[in-house]
């Protein structure tokens, strides 16, 4: 691929800006420093909070009503590690891409590998997919997958997790992350007991096939695609069955996949401390799960789930290592812009928590000052990091402003002979 976006584009961008960059980058220095807070070490600590992109993120997304297609829009694996490529060179915090199998499924996972190398992308958490058929399958997932009644259905869903983690281990990744859509519609339509009962089973045979250093990572939905009841429907039930299957299995925490107003960042604290945070997939929500930007309405709850996050890094929590991730749907916007945007507001989150004064809040808490605890986590949550951001991204050699270097490249318009529309105008998530 002709390369849209290079290093003499961003440097170009960058020049325009850099000048008062340092300027805002210098004069926020001297504020944190009042606070007794060194502007080097918070950039620093950037260098280790990375966030991938999941392959279909790359694609515009869509409801159950209808989808509306972009220009030059990836077709396949291979472009859709180009436009992940594309978002890391401009904001230098997204080196990992998270396929989702089948759908990223090709003839030579290892010609895959190297395209990925070249690319200087690695692979995240693999994702099966048995919530929907796929063409030629010898049977229907209509009535779930792992916890079918049909030991027939639930022996071919195990098989595709197997598989998984064989194309997994090709493509250099270290966890699997299974979602399932099994669930019902109609009181009565399922036992609870026994459908969980079916999906420990099932997992435990896939819990078998992993190797030594690989993770299993739970993923709980409240409702949808099944509407009345879903088999692993919360925080809860993810839990007790990671607690269940061994010590490589963990719940992994969707933002959008809770109900509204639960405490969230109360969640994160209480998997943390039990050794079963598996990691996050960012996205934002108003209703149900919409899956918007992240960042893009709630800011101050993500805010209080990354402060729960550096909250266990500072303490050296036992076993904390998770892993993150964006899980969003673009649906009227270019992804890429999204998902620029996006992994910039997940960092900014973090960014703000590394300022809070966690000796201080400990102070405040031991006196029951619950005032100046609140006030504490606000000024680091009202505290403007974009300097930082942006000077991080620079040194990176990211770019200082990513989408208007990115828009300035025309880059849909390039691509868009190379990438003729495949008139797909399914609905659903892609
Ligand atoms: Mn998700």
């Amino acid at each position: 691929m002709k390369e849209i976006i290079d290093q003499n584009l961003i440097h170009d961008h960058n020049l325009k800006n850099s000048k008062s960059l340092e300027k805002d980058f210098e004069f926020l220095g001297e504020q944190l420093q009042q606070r007794g807070i060194r502007i080097e070490e918070i950039i620093q600590k950037l260098d280790s909070f990375m966030i991938a992109i999941p392959s279909w993120g790359t694609g515009t997304g869509g409801t159950r009503f209808a989808r509306f297609p972009g220009i030059a829009e990836p077709r396949n694996t291979f472009e859709k590690l180009e436009d992940c490529s594309t978002i890391n060179k401009l904001v230098r915090c997204c080196p990992m891409v998270s396929p989702h199998f089948p759908w990223d499924k090709v003839d030579d996972l290892k010609e895959l590998k190297e395209f990925a190398d070249n690319l200087e992308l690695s692979f995240g958490s693999i994702n099966s997919n048995t919530f929907q058929d796929q063409p030629g399958q010898t049977h229907s997932y209509k009535f779930g997958s792992l916890t079918n009644v049909s030991k027939e259905v639930r022996n071919q869903a195990i098989k595709h997790n197997v598989e998984c983690i064989e194309w997994g281990k090709v493509l250099g990744s270290d966890s699997l992350t299974v979602w399932i859509g099994d669930g019902s519609n109609l009181p009565g339509q399922q036992h609870f007991t026994h459908a969980l009962e079916r999906y420990l089973d099932s997992c435990s045979q896939i819990y078998e096939s992993l190797p030594d250093n690989w993770q299993m990572f739970l993923e709980h939905k409240m409702f949808e695609p099944a509407f009345y009841s879903t088999v692993i429907q919360d925080w809860g039930t993810s839990v007790l069955c990671a607690m269940e299957l061994g010590p490589k299995a963990k719940s992994l925490v969707d933002l959008g996949h809770h109900a509204p107003n639960v405490n969230i960042e109360m969640i994160v604290a209480r998997l943390i401390q039990f050794q079963k945070l598996a990691g996050f997939h960012f996205n934002d929500s108003k209703y149900g799960d919409d899956d918007l930007d992240s960042g893009s309405i709630n800011t101050y709850q993500q805010f209080l789930i990354l402060n729960e996050l550096v909250d266990a890094e500072y303490r050296k929590a036992k076993g904390f290592n998770p892993a993150y991730m964006l899980d969003q749907s673009h649906n009227v916007t270019d992804p890429i812009e999204s998902l620029i945007n996006s992994s910039v507001e997940v960092q900014r989150s973090y960014l703000k928590a590394l300022l809070v004064n966690r000796e201080k809040l400990q102070d405040y808490q031991d006196e029951n000052d619950a005032l100046m605890a609140s006030n504490e986590l606000k000024l680091a949550y009202n505290t403007d990091v974009s300097p930082i951001l942006a000077m991080y991204r620079m040194r990176a050699g990211g770019a200082i402003d990513p989408i208007a270097t990115y828009r300035s490249a025309n880059y849909r318009k390039n691509l868009e002979s190379a990438r003729p529309s495949t008139n797909s105008n399914s609905s659903g998530i892609v």
